[in-house]
Protein backbone atom coordinates (compact mmCIF):
# COMPACT_ATOMS: atom_id res chain seq x y z
CA UNK A 1 0.00 0.00 0.00
CA UNK A 2 1.59 3.33 -0.63
CA UNK A 3 1.46 6.54 1.80
CA UNK A 4 -1.42 8.60 1.04
CA UNK A 5 1.77 11.90 0.84
CA UNK A 6 2.75 9.98 -2.20
CA UNK A 7 -0.54 10.61 -4.78
CA UNK A 8 0.76 13.53 -6.37
CA UNK A 9 -1.44 16.40 -5.64
CA UNK A 10 -2.82 16.75 -9.53
CA UNK A 11 -3.18 13.10 -9.64
CA UNK A 12 -6.37 13.28 -11.99
CA UNK A 13 -7.97 10.81 -9.81
CA UNK A 14 -6.13 12.19 -6.76
CA UNK A 15 -9.73 11.99 -4.42
CA UNK A 16 -10.21 8.85 -5.60
CA UNK A 17 -6.93 7.55 -4.76
CA UNK A 18 -6.87 8.89 -1.46
CA UNK A 19 -10.40 7.41 -0.64
CA UNK A 20 -9.55 4.64 -1.57
CA UNK A 21 -6.28 4.35 0.34
CA UNK A 22 -7.98 5.71 3.43
CA UNK A 23 -10.70 3.03 3.65
CA UNK A 24 -7.60 0.53 2.95
CA UNK A 25 -6.10 1.71 6.06
CA UNK A 26 -9.38 2.30 7.70
CA UNK A 27 -10.05 -1.48 7.37
CA UNK A 28 -5.98 -2.89 8.15
CA UNK A 29 -6.75 -0.54 11.76
CA UNK A 30 -10.03 -2.16 12.45
CA UNK A 31 -12.16 1.01 11.41
CA UNK A 32 -13.98 0.26 8.91
CA UNK A 33 -15.62 -3.05 8.22
CA UNK A 34 -14.71 -5.13 4.91
CA UNK A 35 -18.06 -4.21 3.68
CA UNK A 36 -17.25 -1.05 3.77
CA UNK A 37 -14.34 -1.59 0.83
CA UNK A 38 -17.42 -3.07 -1.38
CA UNK A 39 -19.74 0.06 -0.24
CA UNK A 40 -16.93 2.33 -1.25
CA UNK A 41 -16.71 0.51 -4.62
CA UNK A 42 -20.26 1.58 -5.13
CA UNK A 43 -20.04 4.96 -4.07
CA UNK A 44 -16.72 4.98 -6.53
CA UNK A 45 -18.99 4.28 -9.50
CA UNK A 46 -21.62 6.94 -8.92
CA UNK A 47 -19.04 9.51 -8.13
CA UNK A 48 -17.28 9.01 -11.70
CA UNK A 49 -20.50 9.28 -13.37
CA UNK A 50 -21.31 12.77 -11.18
CA UNK A 51 -18.19 14.00 -12.57
CA UNK A 52 -16.20 13.74 -9.02
CA UNK A 53 -17.22 17.12 -7.94
CA UNK A 54 -19.87 18.83 -5.95
CA UNK A 55 -23.12 19.87 -8.44
CA UNK A 56 -24.85 22.80 -7.47
CA UNK A 57 -28.06 20.85 -5.94
CA UNK A 58 -25.55 19.13 -3.85
CA UNK A 59 -24.22 22.29 -2.88
CA UNK A 60 -27.76 23.71 -1.57
CA UNK A 61 -28.53 20.56 0.31
CA UNK A 62 -25.46 21.30 2.35
CA UNK A 63 -26.28 24.59 2.96
CA UNK A 64 -29.92 23.17 3.89
CA UNK A 65 -27.88 20.79 5.61
CA UNK A 66 -26.08 23.45 7.64
CA UNK A 67 -28.66 25.59 8.46
CA UNK A 68 -30.94 22.46 9.81
CA UNK A 69 -27.48 21.58 12.02
CA UNK A 70 -27.10 24.88 13.33
CA UNK A 71 -31.42 25.14 14.10
CA UNK A 72 -31.54 21.75 16.12
CA UNK A 73 -31.76 22.05 20.09
CA UNK A 74 -29.62 18.53 19.73
CA UNK A 75 -27.88 17.25 16.55
CA UNK A 76 -25.91 14.16 16.24
CA UNK A 77 -23.38 12.97 13.52
CA UNK A 78 -23.57 9.63 13.05
CA UNK A 79 -20.38 8.17 12.54
CA UNK A 80 -20.36 4.36 10.48
CA UNK A 81 -16.45 2.74 9.66
CA UNK A 82 -16.18 4.40 6.15
CA UNK A 83 -16.89 8.03 7.90
CA UNK A 84 -14.96 7.30 10.77
CA UNK A 85 -11.70 5.83 8.04
CA UNK A 86 -12.62 9.05 5.51
CA UNK A 87 -13.19 12.12 7.06
CA UNK A 88 -12.33 11.92 10.84
CA UNK A 89 -10.79 15.47 11.56
CA UNK A 90 -13.89 16.97 9.35
CA UNK A 91 -16.07 15.33 11.35
CA UNK A 92 -15.00 16.52 14.50
CA UNK A 93 -14.69 20.61 13.00
CA UNK A 94 -17.95 19.98 11.96
CA UNK A 95 -19.54 18.87 15.48
CA UNK A 96 -17.79 21.50 16.77
CA UNK A 97 -19.08 24.47 14.63
CA UNK A 98 -22.69 23.19 15.17
CA UNK A 99 -22.14 22.24 18.71
CA UNK A 100 -23.45 18.57 17.62
CA UNK A 101 -22.51 14.84 19.56
CA UNK A 102 -20.22 12.66 17.30
CA UNK A 103 -21.86 9.03 18.04
CA UNK A 104 -20.67 5.95 16.80
CA UNK A 105 -23.38 3.82 15.22
CA UNK A 106 -22.33 0.41 13.47
CA UNK A 107 -24.44 -1.55 10.57
CA UNK A 108 -21.72 -4.19 11.74
CA UNK A 109 -21.67 -3.69 15.28
CA UNK A 110 -18.51 -5.52 17.44
CA UNK A 111 -16.95 -4.08 20.61
CA UNK A 112 -13.56 -3.85 18.93
CA UNK A 113 -14.62 -1.89 15.96
CA UNK A 114 -16.73 0.51 18.34
CA UNK A 115 -13.66 0.96 20.58
CA UNK A 116 -11.38 1.18 17.82
CA UNK A 117 -13.46 4.35 16.20
CA UNK A 118 -14.40 5.90 19.54
CA UNK A 119 -10.22 5.95 19.65
CA UNK A 120 -9.65 7.15 16.31
CA UNK A 121 -12.35 9.80 16.28
CA UNK A 122 -10.74 11.25 20.16
CA UNK A 123 -7.22 11.01 18.15
CA UNK A 124 -8.45 13.17 15.99
CA UNK A 125 -9.22 15.49 18.57
CA UNK A 126 -13.27 14.37 19.73
CA UNK A 127 -14.10 15.10 23.52
CA UNK A 128 -16.79 12.82 23.75
CA UNK A 129 -17.67 10.62 21.55
CA UNK A 130 -20.80 8.81 22.31
CA UNK A 131 -21.87 5.16 20.96
CA UNK A 132 -20.47 2.89 23.42
CA UNK A 133 -23.41 3.33 26.29
CA UNK A 134 -26.62 1.19 24.06
CA UNK A 135 -28.75 2.09 26.51
CA UNK A 136 -31.65 2.68 24.52
CA UNK A 137 -32.89 0.71 21.31
CA UNK A 138 -34.49 2.00 17.45
CA UNK A 139 -37.90 0.78 17.90
CA UNK A 140 -38.35 -1.90 14.69
CA UNK A 141 -34.65 -3.13 14.27
CA UNK A 142 -33.07 -6.31 15.44
CA UNK A 143 -31.49 -5.72 18.47
CA UNK A 144 -27.53 -5.18 17.59
CA UNK A 145 -28.28 -2.63 14.71
CA UNK A 146 -30.75 -1.48 16.87
CA UNK A 147 -28.50 0.08 19.66
CA UNK A 148 -27.54 3.97 20.33
CA UNK A 149 -27.29 6.13 23.47
CA UNK A 150 -30.25 7.69 25.44
CA UNK A 151 -27.86 11.20 25.94
CA UNK A 152 -27.16 10.35 21.89
CA UNK A 153 -29.13 9.25 18.51
CA UNK A 154 -32.54 8.40 20.94
CA UNK A 155 -32.55 12.26 22.35
CA UNK A 156 -31.60 13.54 19.42
CA UNK A 157 -34.11 15.75 16.90
CA UNK A 158 -31.34 16.32 13.86
CA UNK A 159 -29.66 13.29 12.74
CA UNK A 160 -26.45 13.16 10.00
CA UNK A 161 -26.27 9.69 8.93
CA UNK A 162 -23.97 9.07 6.14
CA UNK A 163 -23.54 5.91 4.24
CA UNK A 164 -26.24 4.28 6.32
CA UNK A 165 -28.70 1.32 5.08
CA UNK A 166 -31.60 1.69 3.88
CA UNK A 167 -33.51 0.27 7.07
CA UNK A 168 -32.34 2.27 9.69
CA UNK A 169 -32.85 5.41 8.08
CA UNK A 170 -36.63 4.27 7.52
CA UNK A 171 -36.67 3.37 11.47
CA UNK A 172 -35.13 6.50 12.81
CA UNK A 173 -37.67 8.90 10.33
CA UNK A 174 -40.11 6.82 11.91
CA UNK A 175 -39.09 7.99 15.37
CA UNK A 176 -39.89 11.46 14.28
CA UNK A 177 -36.16 12.12 13.88
CA UNK A 178 -35.02 15.23 10.77
CA UNK A 179 -32.47 13.25 8.94
CA UNK A 180 -29.89 14.24 6.95
CA UNK A 181 -28.32 11.20 4.71
CA UNK A 182 -25.12 11.69 2.52
CA UNK A 183 -24.92 9.29 -0.01
CA UNK A 184 -23.39 8.87 -3.59
CA UNK A 185 -26.71 7.13 -4.95
CA UNK A 186 -30.11 8.77 -5.37
CA UNK A 187 -31.75 5.86 -5.98
CA UNK A 188 -30.82 4.64 -2.31
CA UNK A 189 -33.42 4.21 0.16
CA UNK A 190 -32.15 6.50 2.98
CA UNK A 191 -31.38 9.54 0.73
CA UNK A 192 -35.29 8.78 -0.26
CA UNK A 193 -35.88 8.44 3.15
CA UNK A 194 -34.54 11.37 4.29
CA UNK A 195 -35.41 15.28 4.47
CA UNK A 196 -32.05 16.45 3.37
CA UNK A 197 -30.25 14.03 0.84
CA UNK A 198 -26.67 14.97 0.19
CA UNK A 199 -25.97 13.23 -3.25
CA UNK A 200 -22.14 13.77 -2.63
CA UNK A 201 -19.02 11.92 -1.70
CA UNK A 202 -18.71 12.75 2.35
CA UNK A 203 -15.12 13.39 1.80
CA UNK A 204 -16.32 16.93 0.29
CA UNK A 205 -19.75 17.08 1.44
CA UNK A 206 -18.82 17.23 4.96
CA UNK A 207 -16.22 19.95 5.02
CA UNK A 208 -18.53 21.80 2.60
CA UNK A 209 -21.57 21.42 5.69
CA UNK A 210 -18.72 23.15 7.86
CA UNK A 211 -18.25 25.97 5.71
CA UNK A 212 -21.58 27.02 4.92
CA UNK A 213 -22.56 26.41 8.96
CA UNK A 214 -18.86 28.60 9.85
CA UNK A 215 -21.04 31.68 7.11
CA UNK A 216 -24.04 31.05 8.96
CA UNK A 217 -23.31 30.83 12.34
CA UNK A 218 -24.69 34.16 13.05
CA UNK A 219 -27.92 34.24 10.73
CA UNK A 220 -31.28 34.83 12.65
CA UNK A 221 -33.36 31.65 13.02
CA UNK A 222 -35.43 32.92 10.84
CA UNK A 223 -33.17 33.09 7.96
CA UNK A 224 -31.79 29.63 8.80
CA UNK A 225 -35.21 28.53 8.29
CA UNK A 226 -36.15 29.33 5.42
CA UNK A 227 -32.95 27.86 3.81
CA UNK A 228 -34.76 24.78 5.11
CA UNK A 229 -38.36 25.41 3.57
CA UNK A 230 -36.62 26.64 0.55
CA UNK A 231 -34.60 23.42 0.03
CA UNK A 232 -36.57 21.05 -2.55
CA UNK A 233 -35.37 17.54 -1.62
CA UNK A 234 -37.27 15.80 -4.78
CA UNK A 235 -35.41 17.90 -6.80
CA UNK A 236 -31.87 17.62 -5.58
CA UNK A 237 -32.48 13.71 -6.01
CA UNK A 238 -33.58 14.55 -10.20
CA UNK A 239 -30.51 16.65 -10.35
CA UNK A 240 -28.22 14.01 -9.52
CA UNK A 241 -29.69 11.11 -11.35
CA UNK A 242 -30.09 13.17 -14.14
CA UNK A 243 -26.45 14.03 -13.87
CA UNK A 244 -25.11 10.51 -13.57
CA UNK A 245 -27.72 8.89 -16.30
CA UNK A 246 -25.54 11.81 -18.20
CA UNK A 247 -22.58 10.18 -17.68
CA UNK A 248 -21.16 13.69 -15.36
CA UNK A 249 -21.94 15.80 -18.69
O1 LIG B 1 -19.22 0.57 9.44
P1 LIG B 1 -20.54 -0.09 9.38
O2 LIG B 1 -20.55 -1.46 10.01
O3 LIG B 1 -21.66 0.75 9.95
O4 LIG B 1 -20.93 -0.35 7.83
C1 LIG B 1 -20.98 0.71 6.93
C2 LIG B 1 -21.43 0.28 5.51
C3 LIG B 1 -21.22 1.47 4.59
C4 LIG B 1 -20.57 -0.89 5.06
C5 LIG B 1 -22.90 -0.15 5.58
O5 LIG B 1 -23.69 0.91 6.07
C6 LIG B 1 -23.40 -0.61 4.22
O6 LIG B 1 -23.38 -1.80 3.88
O7 LIG B 1 -23.86 0.36 3.42
P2 LIG B 1 -24.39 0.10 1.92
O8 LIG B 1 -25.78 -0.48 1.99
O9 LIG B 1 -23.37 -0.61 1.11
O10 LIG B 1 -24.56 1.56 1.37
C7 LIG B 1 -23.47 2.41 1.27
C8 LIG B 1 -23.88 3.60 0.38
O11 LIG B 1 -22.88 4.60 0.55
C9 LIG B 1 -23.96 3.26 -1.10
O12 LIG B 1 -25.18 3.79 -1.63
C10 LIG B 1 -22.75 4.01 -1.73
O13 LIG B 1 -23.04 4.52 -3.00
C11 LIG B 1 -22.54 5.13 -0.73
N1 LIG B 1 -21.13 5.59 -0.63
C12 LIG B 1 -20.00 4.85 -0.66
N2 LIG B 1 -18.89 5.62 -0.51
C13 LIG B 1 -19.34 6.89 -0.35
C14 LIG B 1 -20.78 6.88 -0.41
N3 LIG B 1 -21.50 7.99 -0.27
C15 LIG B 1 -20.83 9.16 -0.06
N4 LIG B 1 -19.47 9.24 0.02
C16 LIG B 1 -18.70 8.14 -0.13
N5 LIG B 1 -17.36 8.24 -0.06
Amino acid sequence: MTDEGDIPADHPRHDSLVTRHRIEAGVDAGITSRQGLIAEGRGEAFDYLLGEETIPSADAAERAAAAQLLLADHPVLSVNGNAAALVPDELVDLAEVVGADLEVNLFNRTPERMEAIAEHLRDHGATTVKGLEADERIPGLEHERAKVDAEGIHDADVVLVPLEDGDRAEALAEMGKVEIVIDLNPLSRSPRTAAIPVIDNILRAIPNITAHARALESAAREELQHIVDDFDREWALDQAEARIRAGGE
